[in-house]
């Protein structure tokens, strides 16, 4: 298999997000997956995936992760990664729930930090029950880094056994709070990867597209969608995080790192595959 394949991540929900922001933003498991059937048309592998409650409001409830997933297995092949984020001040119970239905991925935050005017709170010791239960249930973590002493906190979990190497990594750049979307802070980063590791990145708002062009090109991998960026360009709305995967796909075959497959993707991180 090339190895120059880029895998791309949609990220297709989020949970700050409203359909005040935008009338094209997905809510129920029905239109979930379908957006996540047309981001991975375009070309993405992942979905990152949050759900909402009938009010459209950001939910960790099993049974609608559970529908959700159930939806997108019905018609797409792509590769869940369940958030274990949710939304800000919900308890770690509460976030930990969809990783008891098996996804082949879920997220993993290894640190605290300020989240605009809020804070992301992750005690150690929620951060090592949510590793071992991810381990428990054959779960591939994806590690999100939005400052940088998550590095240093991941580290020490593989230290401490509750991670295993190789690991893949998100770095989510440009959250107010956290560290800012940089060439210098993403290579940084990159620079603290274990040998064997993989990473994507993701940028917040209008550093969305430089960030992933900048991990295209440093041989990482690229998140896109909703989740983090609404517009196509400064004051045009995009129609969906499929509109952004397509452009990152154009881009990315340009430079040379054409879309993965889903199992493609698979084969990068070392998932077993089928499952969740
Ligand atoms: N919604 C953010 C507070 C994740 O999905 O793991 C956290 C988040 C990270 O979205
Ligand atoms: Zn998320």
């Amino acid at each position: 298999m090339s190895t120059n394949l880029l895998i791309i991540t949609a990220a297709i929900v989020g949970a700050e997000v409203t359909r005040k922001d935008t009338p094209y933003l997905p809510l129920t498991p029905g239109e979930i997956a379908g957006e996540a059937a047309r981001c991975r048309e375009r070309g993405a592998s992942v979905i990152h995936l949050h759900v909402r409650d009938r009010e459209g409001r950001p939910t960790q409830d099993r049974e609608i992760f559970r529908q959700a997933m159930e939806e997108i297995k019905k018609r797409t092949d792509v590769i869940i990664q369940a958030s274990t984020g949710g939304a800000l001040g919900m308890t770690p119970e509460e976030r930990l729930q969809p990783v008891t239905l098996g996804p082949e991925m879920a997220s993993l935050t290894t640190g605290t930090v300020n989240f605009g005017r809020d804070v992301f709170y992750n005690h150690p010791g929620d951060i090592e029950t949510f590793a071992k239960t991810m381990g428990e249930y054959g779960v591939k973590p994806e590690i999100e880094v939005f400052e940088a002493g998550m590095m240093a906190g991941a580290l020490d979990l593989v230290k401490k056994g509750f991670l295993k190497e190789p690991l893949h990594f998100n770095f989510v750049l440009g959250v107010p709070g956290g560290l800012p979307a940089s060439a210098k802070n993403l290579l940084f980063l990159v620079e603290a990867v274990p040998p064997g590791s993989t990473w994507t990145v993701s940028g917040i708002g209008r550093s969305q597209l430089p960030m992933n062009v900048l991990g295209i090109l440093l041989g990482g991998h690229a998140r896109t969608g909703f989740e983090d960026n609404i517009y196509y360009e400064r004051g045009v709305p995009a129609l969906g995080s499929w509109q952004l995967v397509d452009r990152l796909v154009r881009i990315a075959r340009e430079m040379g790192r054409p879309a993965a497959s889903p199992d493609e993707a698979r084969e990068l991180l070392g998932l077993k595959g089928g499952s969740g």
